[in-house]
Formats: structure tokens, sequence, C-alpha cells
């Protein structure tokens, strides 16, 4: 098989393709990877093999049309990972966010249509349901996206599914929650705390503290997609949760206590506009339909996160400077 991975630089396209290529997913000698990857202040080609004679590296744009159809022929599947992800960005400027997510998604399903790509599996987020005071979203929810990032999931979401309804290109969507891990970029919560006070420096909790998230080890939500990837019907969509909801205030006290640092290093700054209080994954379907269960308990998932960002300092390093010079150009 001949896979395109998007965003394969990113997060957690990076740890997918890294655990397709170790054999994570079982031996599949036969499977070669094609990375596709702008390489945004996001992504590090650094996060992949250096060299891989299963893996080609391409960097390019979503919404390069002529370049996608020109390298996707021969490709037999795609996972979509690639988006701008970063909700505090989409807040202050949400251009980015309509042109990668919603138009760089349909210009690559077009290219795939017209390039014999038989099977799409699109990466999209719990973020487009909204927030929920109680109880879990299922997959029939209504989708009421928030924030200009959670709008363009959900508006490169319907697109995907689009394709499927209209053209019936074989398209699964998978709708996860929080995730945490090795090389998430330092602006996300738990890196962002974590790296903080590696520095000495306080970590900025949101408003309250009071909001809920839905923490999920990378490793389980990169089992899922290719769970879906090998099993998901066309037109499909599949939640992906974990059940393990944390308060903001007890995940920063977690992160507190695992850098042997105090609620002293807490500074309560202002709240993130339209900042969701909650979210919360109904995810029987996938459980029930393809047999997924995550595998990383939290405890050992946080302890082991922590200590890869104590152990590469050089990586998350590297990450905050691409950032700071992105922003100091203008970028963001
Ligand atoms: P990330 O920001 O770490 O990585 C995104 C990658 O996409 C980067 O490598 C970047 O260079 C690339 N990219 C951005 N714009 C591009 C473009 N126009 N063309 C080509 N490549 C481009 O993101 P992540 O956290 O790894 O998230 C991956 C996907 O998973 C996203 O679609 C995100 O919405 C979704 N998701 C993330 C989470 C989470 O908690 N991080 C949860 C649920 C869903
Ligand atoms: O410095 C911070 N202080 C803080 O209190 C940051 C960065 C975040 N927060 C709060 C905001 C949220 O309630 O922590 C929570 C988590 O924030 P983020 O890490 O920015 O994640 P979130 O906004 O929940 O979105 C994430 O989950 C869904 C990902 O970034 C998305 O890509 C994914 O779709």
């Amino acid at each position: 098989m001949r896979l395109l991975v998007t965003g394969g630089a990113g997060f957690i396209g990076s740890h997918y393709v890294r655990s397709l290529l170790d054999g994570g997913y079982g031996a599949a000698p036969d499977t070669r990877v094609t990375v596709f990857d702008k390489l945004t202040y996001a992504g590090n080609r650094d996060n992949l093999p250096a060299a891989h004679d299963r893996l080609d590296f391409v960097r390019g744009d979503l919404c390069d049309g002529d370049l996608l159809r020109e390298l996707l022929p021969g490709h037999d599947a795609i996972v979509h990972f690639a988006a701008e992800s970063h909700v505090d960005r989409s807040v202050a400027g949400g251009g980015d966010f309509v042109r990668t997510n919603a138009l760089g998604t349909q210009v690559l399903l077009e290219a795939a249509l017209h390039s014999g790509v038989e099977r799409v599996v699109h990466v999209s987020t719990d973020e487009v349901y909204g927030s929920i005071d109680e109880g879990a979203w299922t997959e029939e929810w209504p989708l009421l996206p928030n924030s200009p990032y959670a709008a363009s999931k959900a508006s490169s979401d319907l697109i995907a599914r689009s394709y499927w309804r209209t053209h019936g290109l074989d398209v699964s969507i998978t709708r996860c929650s929080n995730n945490y891990g090795p090389y998430q970029h330092p602006e996300k919560l738990i890196p962002r705390f974590v790296t903080n006070l590696l520095e000495g420096r306080k970590v900025p909790v949101y408003g309250d503290g009071r909001n809920r998230r839905e923490w999920l080890h990378v490793d389980d939500h990169c089992r899922a997609i290719h769970l879906v990837l090998a099993k998901g019907g066309a037109g499909e969509i599949y939640n992906v949760g974990s059940g393990n909801e944390l308060e903001n205030l007890q995940l920063t006290e977690r992160v507190l206590e695992l850098c042997g640092a105090d609620a002293s290093m807490i500074e309560y700054v202002e709240d993130r506009k339209g900042h969701d209080l909650r979210y919360s994954l109904d995810d029987t379907k996938i459980r029930e339909r393809l047999g997924y269960a995550p595998q990383v308990p939290f405890d050992r998932g946080i302890a082991e996160t922590v200590a890869w960002y104590q152990d590469n300092p050089m990586w998350w390093k590297a990450a905050k400077h691409r950032a700071d010079t992105e922003q100091a150009a203008g970028a963001v």
C-alpha cells in the first residue's frame, strides 16, 4: 500500500508515521509513506526519521492543487492530519485557519477524486460539536463550533462528508478529544506548562481554570485512526475519546507535582475569548464496531510525557524559537 499522510511533520501526524514505520500496527513491509507537509511553525522535519527506505517527504501546501494532482497518482489512501491546530491563534486571526483547514481540505479531496485514490481518513476534532455542560456527544450531535479554529474544522469535516455523499469517495471521519504526548508544540496546555516550569516561569491558567477537557494519549489516537483506515465505513464518523476528563486546574496540579513545583507557580490570566467550558465524547460506536480501546493509562502517559520534555530541551526550545520568529515576521 502507498499512503499519503498530510501534516505528517506535526505532533499527531509524525507519531502516526513513526509508529507505522516501526511496525506499531503490525509488520507492513509493503507500506510506503509519503508525508506531505508545508512545514509551518508547527511542523518539523526532524520529527520524522532522517532517512527511511519506506518514507518520502514532500514539502507542499494543501492549497496547491497542481502539486497534489502531480503527487497523488499511485497512492492508495490518504490520512489527512494537516491543519492549523491552535485555538488561541485562531482567536488572534482566523484567515490561515479557513484557508488551510476548509479550502485546503477541499483542494486535497478534489485532487484525490481525480487521482484514483481509493480511501481517505479525515482527522477532525471534538471541538466541532461546541461545548457541552453535561453528558457526552454522539456522532449524531449537531455541529455548533465556537472558535474560528473549530468552525474551520467543522467546515473541513462537512466538506469531507460531502465528497463521500456527492462523489462516492470512500471517506471516514474521526473526531478526537484533546491529545497529549511527546512532540506536541509548546503552545498547547501540557507542553506549555511543563516547559515554562523548566524555564523557571509560572504557568498561565486561563480564567478560573474550571474548564474541562477529555485527555487521550497520542498513541491511542493514532491507533484509532489506523483502525478506521483499515476497517472504517465510507461516510462514517467515529468519535475517539478516553473518558479521562479533568478540570484544567486538576491537570495543572498534576503537572506541577510531576515537575516538583507547587501552586505558587500558577498565574491566573485573562480568559480565552469564547472559551469552551467542557468537551466530552461518547465513543461507543468505535469501541463496539471497530474494537477500539485506549491502552495508555493517564498516570503513566502524563509522567512519560513530562519526562520527555525534561529530556528534550533542544526540541522544545527550537519549536518555541520557530513560533517566535514567525510571529515577529507577522506570519500569525
Ligand atoms: P500540529 O499543529 O502539531 O501539526 C499540523 C501539521 O500540519 C504541521 O506539521 C504543519 O506544518 C502542517 N500544515 C499546516 N498547514 C498546512 C498546509 N496548508 N499544507 C500542508 N501542511 C500544513 O497539529 P496536531 O496537534 O498534530 O493535529 C493534527 C490534526 O489532528 C489536526 O487536523 C487537528 O485539528 C486534529 N486534532 C488535534 C487534536 C489535539 O489535541 N492536538 C485533537 C483532535 C484533533
Ligand atoms: O496557556 C494555556 N492556559 C490554559 O489555561 C493554554 C495554552 C490553554 N489553557 C486552557 C485552554 C483549554 O481549556 O487549557 C485547555 C486546553 O487548551 P489547549 O491545549 O489550547 O487545547 P484546546 O483549546 O482544548 O484544543 C485542543 O484540543 C482539540 C487542540 O489544540 C485542538 O487542536 C484539538 O482539536
